[in-house]
């Protein structure tokens, strides 16, 4: 079988010391950690979309990189990026990946030739995952990119895009039950508004309800037991998107009755755009059940886009698992590198050099996260922290049985009441670079 990448060798673990740029320094894949292969409980992924197809373009320039792969037809073209996906993902250890149906296969003139598309490439596909024993994250339809989708997909004006989207999620749900996928995602790219003055936003909201419905009805009656997800993000391309972050996810779950079905995918980038830290979504998420996948980039905070950066910001991805341990680890989800090698990075060494990057922050971030927890100060404080609801008025509050007037005899036998209970944040932040950098 040809070789896509002949220069990169199969990326080995060498240890902390190592100054081999091709040489994990921290992710060691079948090294045990806390109770698991590593491999297995950070179930790194390949976004299929940046890394198969991304060719460097932006808003004030063409692209710098060539993913064609050789291809001179443009099946042929989508046949080398899944034979070229599968060489990566066996020289760098990832074992996932994620698609879009347009990642996989081009669009075609009907509906019926896309999806015939996708099969196509979906078929080899899975015949690679079988070769080399990689398996699907989740699969999504890409309900944005064509022009059709102006007006959103679910929550499109015109009932026919309505339609055709439904029809597109139909065949990518399809290929994901047929790879084995264990989940399902849903990105609103263009599910959200511009102006009120032209917008029914109950209509809207109620009619993305009604897809996703009907999505999770055909996908349980067609054997899909992995989790459906939605992924937040507050904004681009639309201004209001209307699934914001994750507490505005949760409340449209809510309301319409879709948590059975329906968890978060976390993305890091996403987080920040709505002026939240990674940390406090995934939290959100944790806190109410909700915790499902996480898209691992970050962005770059004097830009305020969407950058989809590989993760190299130890404090956060340390954080980052943190949360992914107090949620009991991944079950369906996992680290899908939503995150692409800057425009000027453009060779494919740059490319394993990011997976690299990335893989090593996670895995560092990993094992940071077990000393905190291990080391136990914090925690500790914490608990310290809420002390008072364990027994007296506090187990009282907590258990139900106080009510607003028995409070307020308490609160009036005081006389008065003053919080001398210091935060501690910096004593806190100290903590933490001791536990990180200390040695
Ligand atoms: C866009 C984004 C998407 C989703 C999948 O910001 O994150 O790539 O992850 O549609
Ligand atoms: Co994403």
């Amino acid at each position: 079988m040809k070789e896509f990448f002949p220069q990169i060798p199969v990326i080995k673990y060498e240890g902390p010391g190592s100054t081999n740029p091709l040489a994990f320094r921290h992710y060691n894949p079948d090294e045990i950690i806390d109770g698991g292969r590593m491999r297995d409980k950070l179930k790194f992924a390949l976004a299929w979309w940046h890394t198969m197809c991304a060719e460097g373009t932006d808003m004030f320039g063409s692209g710098t990189m060539d993913k064609s792969f050789g291809g001179n037809t443009l099946m042929e073209t989508y046949e080398n990026k899944a034979y070229a996906a599968f060489e990566l993902m066996n020289k760098l250890s990832v074992d996932y990946f994620c698609f879009h149906d347009r990642d996989l296969a081009p669009e075609g003139a009907t509906i019926a030739e896309s999806c015939a598309n996708v099969k196509h490439i979906a078929g080899i596909v899975k015949e690679l995952m079988a070769k080399y024993d990689k398996k699907l994250l989740w699969g999504t339809a890409n309900c944005f990119g064509n022009p059709r989708y102006v007006h959103g997909a679910g929550t499109s004006c015109n009932a026919d895009v309505f339609a055709f989207a439904a029809a597109q999620i139909k065949c990518a749900l399809d290929t994901t039950i047929e790879l084995g996928g264990q989940g399902y995602v849903f990105w609103g790219g263009r599910e959200g508004y511009e102006t009120l003055l032209n917008t029914d936003m109950g209509l809207e909201l109620d009619n993305l309800a009604r897809l996703l419905k009907m999505a999770a009805e055909y996908g349980r009656a067609h054997g899909f037991t992995g989790d459906f997800y939605i992924e937040p993000k507050p904004k681009e391309p639309t201004k209001h998107q209307y699934d914001f972050d994750a507490s505005t996810v949760l409340a449209f779950l809510r309301k319409y009755d879709l948590t059975k079905d329906f968890k978060l995918n976390i993305e890091a980038n996403h987080a920040t755009l709505a002026g939240h830290t990674f940390q406090h979504e995934l939290c959100v998420a944790r806190i109410n059940g909700a915790f499902g996948s996480i898209d691992a980039n970050q962005g770059d905070m004097l830009l305020g886009w969407d950058t989809d950066q590989f993760p190299t910001n130890v404090y956060e991805t340390t954080l980052c698992m943190l949360e992914v341990i107090r949620a009991g680890g991944f079950t369906n989800g996992g680290l899908n590198f939503d995150s692409k090698a800057r425009r000027a990075s453009m060779t494919d060494e740059d490319i394993v050099h990011s997976f690299i990057a990335g893989m090593d922050a996670f895995a560092l971030g990993y094992k940071l996260a077990l000393r905190i927890i291990k080391d136990g100060r914090i925690d500790e404080f914490v608990k310290a922290r809420y002390a008072s609801y364990s027994s007296g008025i506090g187990a009282d509050i907590v258990s139900g049985k106080a009510t607003l007037e028995s409070l307020s005899d308490y609160a009036h036998s005081l006389g008065d009441v003053k919080s001398k209970d210091s935060g501690r944040q910096e004593y806190l932040e100290n903590i933490l670079n001791s536990i990180m950098f200390d040695r």
